[in-house]
């Protein structure tokens, strides 16, 4: 059965216990499955605090994050792709803490504008980390899953295509790679093919609309989406990822430059995101059948 989940932006900027109690809450209320934990400072994450919170409410949890400028582990400064190494061995321990399957997201450069190419030999530390870190994952049950997204937030992997080079590149079967729909529409020529493309080393998927808001509103073909999910048989965790100024994580929301508020009502737009994706993941499998 598809689970389904939400990015916890929907519903909480901050993530201390109590925050991430709310979240929990709202998430469930709505009806999802899994919530999705941004992650950017595992350090800062109470571990046993949010294990009780995962214990009480029982809910299944995922973890998403992007390195910063200072955690660039496909970068040229040794202090810098060492510290990001850190940050990704801790948001593992953090995740298995907490019994979550999947760390996702920019995990493998800093998640910003970036003024120039990688250099090659940046990209090769950042494989050389996400090798190490993929081996402590593996051991503590936890999946990486990078994330393609689009040029103003990597210089590394754009394109479902690219991922799979640098997937086949980093040959770690602990990797997996993330979609995420929003990023797909800017940078793909199409939603069908890019999945047919990454279908094998598929692990994760966000759902957001051209705008970020309700989806159904922005230039998403998420009919082709749901086609494309349905004809690989993809069966991992289907995330909804949605931003506005109404719910702000100073650090995320900066970084990926919410500016407008496309919603106030996160309980309406939670419900309508999984009605949403039900829908249309059920009417491509009806036509399956
Ligand atoms: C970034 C993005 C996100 C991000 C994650 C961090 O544009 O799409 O998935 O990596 O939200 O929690």
């Amino acid at each position: 059965m598809t689970k389904f989940g939400s990015h916890g932006l929907v519903w909480s900027g901050t993530f201390d216990a109590e925050g991430f109690r709310h979240a929990v809450r709202k998430n469930a209320e709505a009806g999802f499955d899994i919530l999705e934990i941004p992650l950017l400072d595992p350090f800062a994450f109470d571990v046993d605090a949010g294990r009780a919170v995962v214990e009480q409410e029982g809910v299944t949890v995922t973890a998403s994050l992007g390195l910063s400028a200072a955690t660039d582990i496909s970068g040229d400064d040794p202090d810098r792709v060492a510290a990001g190494e850190r940050l990704l061995l801790r948001a593992v321990d953090v995740v298995a803490a907490l019994g979550g399957r999947y760390l996702a997201g920019v995990i493998y450069g800093a998640m910003r504008k970036h003024e120039a190419p990688a250099t090659a030999s940046g990209r090769r530390n950042g494989i050389e980390v996400l090798r190490r870190v993929a081996d402590h994952a593996q051991a503590a049950g936890v999946v990486l899953a990078l994330e393609v997204v689009n040029r103003y937030e990597t210089n590394i992997i754009n394109t479902a295509r690219q991922g799979v080079v640098y997937l086949r590149e980093i040959g770690h079967d602990n990797i997996r790679l993330h979609l995420d729909t929003y990023h797909m529409n800017i940078e793909e020529s199409g939603m069908f093919e890019p999945f047919l493309e990454a279908a094998p080393m598929l692990g994760y998927v966000h759902i957001g609309e051209s705008h970020r808001g309700y989806l159904g509103t922005g230039t998403v073909d998420f009919d082709a989406t749901f086609r494309a999910l349905a004809h690989i048989g993809y069966d991992g965790p289907i995330v909804f990822e949605s931003f506005s100024t109404a719910i702000v994580d100073p650090n995320l929301s900066n970084t990926l430059g919410v500016w407008r508020n496309l919603w106030e009502d996160n309980e309406d737009l939670g419900r309508h995101a999984l009605a949403f994706m039900r829908g249309r993941h059920r009417a491509v499998e009806t036509i399956a059948l």
